[in-house]
């Protein structure tokens, strides 16, 4: 969770056709972009170089560039979306990647995988089988990071929810937030695990990015419980990107 470095990138006018599991609302593009620019300022005053890249009209959702790419210490490997209209998103992230990275590696398929559903602790890699990541793709990238020392543990996304960090989060080196229903898998036997207060589901998907924990807005309870636990909560408007099922995590690479 400490980083010195972060991808963005800024939100297209065609992030009204971005895919979404139900139709809730169209996002609205300038107030994305605000609650975009508050998310890369606080990432700044943690202290990183955030690397921002332009709008991709022809991707919907490529604001939301985690799915692209997993970054690790030794290097990075570039994913293969589950979702077919974001594809092509991956080719257009590896310049970027490729300029901060020496070790590119590639998920090359049939599999499938996307960034959303992993979740790298401080001593393993968790991946949640997904509607958009299957244990093609898991094994592919098993197979990557074990040339650099990493461990994969399958595990599952509950039903319904986009991705396995939907539901998760990592808060320090072995303290998990996690919604009940994920944390009943038993996904995190010997982690120390908080739960998201009932009804704010939502909130599970935050950041931990050096001293802060970066959430959305608008769940007092997880946002007092993490206050109580010590964290320092810094919190940003998801109304937009929520449209999207998309949250916090979605919008950065961090390494
Ligand atoms: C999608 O369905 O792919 C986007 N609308 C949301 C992606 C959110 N990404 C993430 O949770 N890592």
């Amino acid at each position: 969770f400490e980083f010195s470095r972060a991808i963005t990138r800024r939100p297209a006018a065609s992030i009204t056709h971005g895919l979404r599991a139900e139709d809730i609302g169209t996002p609205d593009l300038a107030q994305m972009q605000a609650a975009h620019d508050h998310y890369v300022s606080t990432l700044k005053n943690a202290g990183a170089e955030v690397i921002e890249l332009p709008p991709l009209e022809d991707f919907p959702d490529s604001v939301f560039v985690e799915d692209t790419t997993l970054c690790l210490q030794p290097g990075a490997v570039m994913m293969r979306p589950g979702a077919p209209s974001r594809l092509g998103e991956v080719a257009q992230m590896e310049p970027a990647i490729r300029a901060v990275f020496d070790d590119v590696r590639q998920i090359k398929g049939p599999g499938h995988i996307e960034g959303g559903d992993i979740l790298v602790t401080g001593r393993e890699i968790l991946v949640g089988r997904s509607d958009r990541t299957d244990s093609t793709g898991v094994a592919e990238l098993t197979g990557i990071v074990a040339d650099w020392g990493y461990t994969v543990r399958e595990v599952f996304t509950p039903p319904g929810v986009l991705h396995f960090k939907t539901d998760c989060s990592l808060l320090d080196g072995e303290t998990i937030l996690s919604t009940k229903r994920l944390d009943a898998s038993g996904c995190f036997k010997g982690y120390r695990v908080l739960h998201v207060p009932e009804g704010e589901e939502a909130a599970a998907n935050a950041i931990r990015f050096n001293q802060f924990v970066v959430s959305p807005a608008g769940f007092p309870h997880t946002a007092e419980m993490l206050c109580q636990n010590g964290y320092d909560v810094v919190e940003i408007n998801n109304t937009e990107c929520a449209k999207l099922d998309g949250g916090m995590s979605c919008l950065s690479l961090r390494f």
